[in-house]
Parts: structure tokens; C-alpha cells; sequence
């Protein structure tokens, strides 16, 4: 079989599984959101991680399949948590371009809202850039959305060919700061600036920012002093299993 062929059979057998990474705000400290990360519970091989198949996925288109499976178990998960009285929070879903080119990316996004029954505003979905990408498309796309009343991020802020193009021409609600500026944000001075200015820019145009990558107090405090919105990253936390998120949720009551 090939881990193609494997990957249609995964859908059917229901062999993927969504960890969470927390999100915190980097004023209070108190966790803010989840981004829902897709890893493959293979039969054999055991957990794959998304780095070893997404590229596989995208490739074939089975992505969108994939993608739908994700869009929905985050949905219901996070119903799940509010209605076990859990504090109410976001959850992030990262999506693919290949999933903007269906015209009905919004009317199946207010479907599966309806069918697991989760307000809007508790999902917040991320596109990265792409240079394939119909911006005339996209837009209309993200504006669809955001009347149904989620959220979008830019995910990998930075790193791309048309972060500010997106900027201009898509309704954002949040940038996420690519970790490869975060990494080196003390030791090299163009990464410190170039973090500063994504931040202070964002803001002026009301747009929040979190940033990813987050793996020490020294990062934190900088981006703290910079009035950085956020933080997901290893110093915190890694991705974990829903059921640790549940105990962190709990533990924050
Ligand atoms: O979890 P990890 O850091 O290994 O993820 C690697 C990459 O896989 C990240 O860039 C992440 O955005 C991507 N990824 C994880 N889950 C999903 C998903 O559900 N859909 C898409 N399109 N990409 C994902
Ligand atoms: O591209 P995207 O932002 O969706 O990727 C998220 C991925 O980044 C997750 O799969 C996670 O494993 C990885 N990640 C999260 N926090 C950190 C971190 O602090 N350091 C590094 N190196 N990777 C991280
Ligand atoms: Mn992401
Ligand atoms: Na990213």
C-alpha cells in the first residue's frame, strides 16, 4: 500500500487525532485558545506527525478531506469543553489553501457550527500564504467567514511572499509571528526589529498579534515589553493530548 492509499483508508478508519497547543495571553499569563495540530495514530508505524504526510496530503488534495475531519472534531471537542462548564476559549484550525479553492469553503464551515452546535466566535481559522493563491478568491472567501462571526490568522507571519498584500486585502483579525524571527529575537538584532515592527504595524491597523515558537522567559519578556497580544510556544507548553488540555482548563477554574 502506499501512504497515500494508507491515508484514504486513515479517513474511513477514523486514525487521526487532534493534539492542542495553548495559546496565552502575555499580560495576564492565563491560557486564551488552543490550536488544534492533526497527527496520524498509524496502526503500525504509531503516531505520525503532520510534517511526515501534510506535504502528502496537499499534494494529492487529500488534504481537504483531512482538513474537514479536523475542522469538525475541533469543533466538537471544544463544544465538549464548554459544556462540561470548562472556561470558554477558541480553538485554532489551521487550513490549506487547497480547502479555499471549493467555493463552499464558508456555507461548510456554518454547517459544521450548526451540527456541533459551537458559537462562531470560539473558532478562529489560519491561512498561511501561498503563491498560488486567487486573492480576488480568497478574500470573498475570508469575508464569508467573518460574517459568520469566526476569527482569522495569518499563520507563519513573515514568511511568505504576500504577508503585506494580505494585509491590505483580507479582513484579519490576528497575525501569527513566525517562530524562525522569535528564535533569535536576543541574539540578532534584525530579528528583534523586525518582531517590534510586525507588532507595532499589526496594531496600528488593529489587527492582534501572538507569537509562535515562544521557548524562553527571555523571549516572553521581550515581546511582553513590545506589547505582544500573545504567545503559543515549547516554554509554555507543547502540543498535548485533549485530555491534558481539559486538566489545564480545569485547573484554571
Ligand atoms: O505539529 P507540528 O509542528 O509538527 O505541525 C507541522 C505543520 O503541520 C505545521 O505547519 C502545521 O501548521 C501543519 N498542520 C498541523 N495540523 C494541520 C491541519 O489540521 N491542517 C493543515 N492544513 N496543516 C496542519
Ligand atoms: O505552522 P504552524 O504554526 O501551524 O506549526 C505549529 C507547530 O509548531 C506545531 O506542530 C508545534 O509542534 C511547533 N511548535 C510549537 N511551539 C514550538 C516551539 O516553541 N518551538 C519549536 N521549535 N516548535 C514549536
Ligand atoms: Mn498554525
Ligand atoms: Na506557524
Amino acid at each position: 500500500l502506499t501512504l497515500q492509499h494508507e491515508m484514504y483508508r486513515a479517513i474511513q478508519r477514523n486514525e487521526f487525532i487532534l493534539h492542542y497547543q495553548p495559546q496565552y495571553d502575555l499580560g495576564s499569563g492565563t491560557m486564551v485558545g488552543v490550536e488544534a495540530l492533526v497527527r496520524w495514530n498509524h496502526p503500525i508505524k504509531g503516531l505520525i506527525p503532520p510534517g511526515s504526510f501534510i506535504p502528502l496530503a496537499e499534494e494529492s488534495g487529500m488534504i481537504v478531506q483531512i482538513g474537514d475531519w479536523v475542522l469538525e472534531e475541533a469543533c466538537r471537542q471544544n463544544k465538549v469543553w464548554q459544556d462540561a462548564g470548562l472556561p470558554p476559549m477558541p480553538v485554532s484550525v489551521n487550513l490549506s489553501i487547497r480547502q479555499f479553492v471549493q467555493n463552499d469553503l464558508a456555507s461548510k464551515v456554518s454547517a459544521v457550527l450548526e451540527k456541533t452546535g459551537l458559537d462562531a466566535k470560539y473558532l478562529d481559522l489560519e491561512i498561511t500564504e501561498s503563491m498560488t493563491m486567487d486573492i480576488g478568491h480568497v478574500s470573498r472567501c475570508l469575508l464569508a467567514l467573518t460574517e459568520l462571526g469566526v476569527n482569522i490568522s495569518v499563520d507563519d507571519f513573515g514568511t511568505g511572499y504576500s504577508s503585506f498584500h494580505y494585509l491590505k486585502s483580507f479582513p484579519i483579525d490576528r497575525l501569527k509571528i513566525d517562530r524562525s524571527f522569535v528564535r533569535d529575537i536576543q541574539q540578532d538584532p534584525s530579528d528583534a526589529e523586525i518582531v517590534a515592527a510586525i507588532i507595532a504595524m499589526a496594531h496600528n491597523l488593529n489587527i492582534q498579534v501572538i507569537a509562535e515558537g515562544v521557548e524562553n522567559a527571555e523571549q516572553m519578556e521581550f515581546l511582553r515589553k513590545h506589547n505582544c497580544d500573545e504567545m503559543q510556544g515549547y516554554f509554555w507548553s507543547p502540543p498535548v493530548p485533549s485530555d491534558d488540555i481539559e486538566q489545564m482548563l480545569n485547573a484554571n477554574l
